[in-house]
């Protein structure tokens, strides 16, 4: 069975206090996940290590970053390596949410030199794809987000793909508080899913994670997660209270 997984992405938000109590409030409340289930906070650099201390020892409950460098080290000012977040207690990182595609010029070639540079440091991968709205209402979402996957994971071997999950996010359903449907979801996911399929093999594909993103929130979350091609999701602005991010946790299927 593949891994279920949902991660928040708490993008620049909560001073270190809040995000201490944050995941105190989602300590108390988290429920036995079983062995294929896993929770990811994704959280900014400077909460790293407070979140790290307080997840340390805790199962299936994992502390995330939100971007990587392209670089090693070295003067590449405000940067943060991969390496940085591995020390820090980091294991998986997002790669190439469309706010930083879109606001911070990120291409797939950069993203590429991101993925790599995780893996190289053992960190999984949470990498974006996904459509505006325009693509969408052009009917070419397909194309779209199968050249992103191509060119940003492609180039890693089967054996790398056991590190990547992909998560689908249609920006015209970030913060919009639109939601794609459950069909639409499906439809996107099991695409995403023959696109790595035709690369890798049944296997690899059947292993990978899709996870859903877009305004997902308890009372859709059950929906989504019903999809045999939607492998759990990838949550702002409900990841930022923890009763409504325990509720999206207990609709991993
Ligand atoms: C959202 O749901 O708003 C996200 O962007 C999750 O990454």
């Amino acid at each position: 069975m593949r891994n279920k997984i949902v991660a928040a992405n708490w993008k620049m938000n909560l001073n270190l206090a809040e995000g201490k109590q944050l995941v105190e409030g989602i300590l108390a409340g988290l429920p036995a996940l079983e062995v294929h289930k896993h929770v990811v906070i994704a959280s900014s650099f400077v909460h790293i290590a407070q979140t790290a201390a307080q997840l340390a020892g805790k199962s299936n409950i994992h502390t995330g970053a939100q971007n990587c460098s392209t670089e090693t080290s070295g003067a590449y000012t405000g940067e943060v390596s991969a390496a940085m977040l591995k020390d820090a207690g980091v294991s998986y990182v997002i790669i190439g949410h469309s706010e930083r595609r879109e606001y911070f010029n990120e291409t797939n070639a950069m993203l590429a030199k991101k993925v790599n540079q995780a893996l190289a440091n053992g960190l999984h991968i949470l990498f974006c794809c996904g459509e505006a709205l325009e693509v969408r209402d052009a009917g070419t979402q397909n194309a779209h987000v199968e050249q992103q996957i191509k060119e940003g994971i492609f180039h890693l071997s089967a054996e790398q793909m056991k590190d990547i999950t992909i998560a689908y996010e249609p920006i015209w359903a970030i913060g919009t508080g639109r939601t794609a449907t459950s069909a639409q979801a499906q439809e996107i996911h099991a695409h995403i899913r023959s696109v790595v399929a035709a690369q890798y093999g049944a296997d690899v594909a059947n292993n990978v994670p899709i996870l859903y993103g877009g305004s997902c929130k308890p009372s859709n979350a059950a929906e989504l997660f019903a999809c045999p091609d939607v492998d759990g999701g990838l949550i702002g602005g409900a990841s930022l209270k923890a009763d409504e991010f325990l509720g999206i946790i207990e609709a991993m299927k």
